[in-house]
């Protein structure tokens, strides 16, 4: 009922967990792969090396509407997402997220995880807000170009032998239909499989009223905002990007219900990761949403994905 595609790669399921959300270390994400709700699982985004992320307190929400994060990165570094005693352990689609800290970084990191046969794509993260003196390539078109470009041309050894690597992205929001415009003809350029709409909403900063205080530590409190909050946002850029581009979209942002789920997929998600609520709840979110989910497709008649994926009624 609720399978799907993205690129060439068969889901059986259409969750996935936001890269960042509990898939850091091999239990996390042995727990994802063994969930039976989940339909493919992502790594926390690597860099070359392995990072500490910044000092705590680096996370924050108020239970469902609204997160903060400033985790800056922490992971194990590369070559422990891409080592095949931990990729041969997966039964399910694994993605490799990439958040380079510079373009020769990227290029490295793709080469080498192109050669783990047992990786089934990458999401190169142009988005992340936190980690301190490195804007969001996202928001530099030229920058994001010239990465595109380079990672384009190795992604395309390993597609050449294998139809079914993806190479994804993982894209800031947008809130101007010039930048959508400008993105999806940089994207429309290259051969990219999947755009996952949307990071977290950089550099927003929450106050606690009673202690008059920002409430994360790093960057004076500034972070990622999540949560339900982000909803309509990320709502528009899938919708944005599934019209201007021909690339399979996941959506992420404030998804928490069955409904918010089904909203991504009116509006042209395939499939969903599921970032602040899991965060939250925990492994169980995902049988809970799917079966929110399964309820909404039974009480308005629909049997799979594509029969209202991207079908969202506009008033003429
Ligand atoms: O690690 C982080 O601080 C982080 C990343 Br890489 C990202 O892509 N999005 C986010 O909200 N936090």
């Amino acid at each position: 009922m609720i399978e799907t595609k993205l690129g060439n790669i068969f889901l059986d399921k259409c969750f996935m967990n936001a890269s960042g959300v509990y898939c850091k270390n091999l239990d996390e994400l042995l727990e994802l792969n063994n969930s039976n709700n989940v339909g493919a699982i992502i790594s926390k985004s690597c860099t070359l090396e392995l990072r500490h992320g910044n000092p705590n307190p680096i996370y924050w929400d108020d239970g469902k509407t609204v997160s903060i994060n400033s985790s800056g990165l922490p992971n194990h570094g590369y070559n422990f997402y891409i080592d095949e005693n931990l990729t041969s352990k997966f039964t399910k689609p694994y993605f490799l997220s990439i958040s380079g800290l510079c373009i020769e970084d990227n290029i490295k990191i793709v080469e080498e995880s192109i050669k783990n046969t047992q990786i089934s794509g990458i999401e190169l993260n142009l988005s992340c807000p936190n980690v301190i003196g490195k804007p969001q390539i996202g928001y530099d078109f030229e920058v994001m170009d010239l990465i595109l470009l380079e990672v384009n041309k190795i992604v395309n050894i390993r597609k050449n032998v294998d139809k079914q690597f993806n190479f994804g992205l993982k894209l800031p929001p947008y809130f101007d239909f010039s930048h959508f415009d400008k993105v999806a003809n940089i994207i429309n350029k290259y051969n990219i499989d999947t755009i996952t709409c949307i990071n977290s909403l950089g550099n927003g900063l929450v106050v606690d009223y009673e202690s008059e205080s920002v409430v994360i530590k790093p960057k004076g409190g500034f972070g990622g905002i999540g949560g339900t909050v982000v909803k309509p946002i990320a709502l528009a850029n899938v919708r944005k990007f599934s019209e201007l581009t021909n690339c399979d979209i996941i959506g992420c942002g404030g998804i928490s219900n069955g409904k918010d789920v089904f909203e991504h997929i009116l509006c042209g998600a395939k499939a969903v990761q599921v970032g602040t609520q899991f965060y939250i709840e925990g492994i169980q979110v995902f049988e809970r949403l799917e079966n929110e989910l399964l309820d909404i497709m039974k009480e308005k008649g629909y049997n799979k994905i594509s029969d209202f994926c991207g079908k969202l009624n506009i008033i003429n």
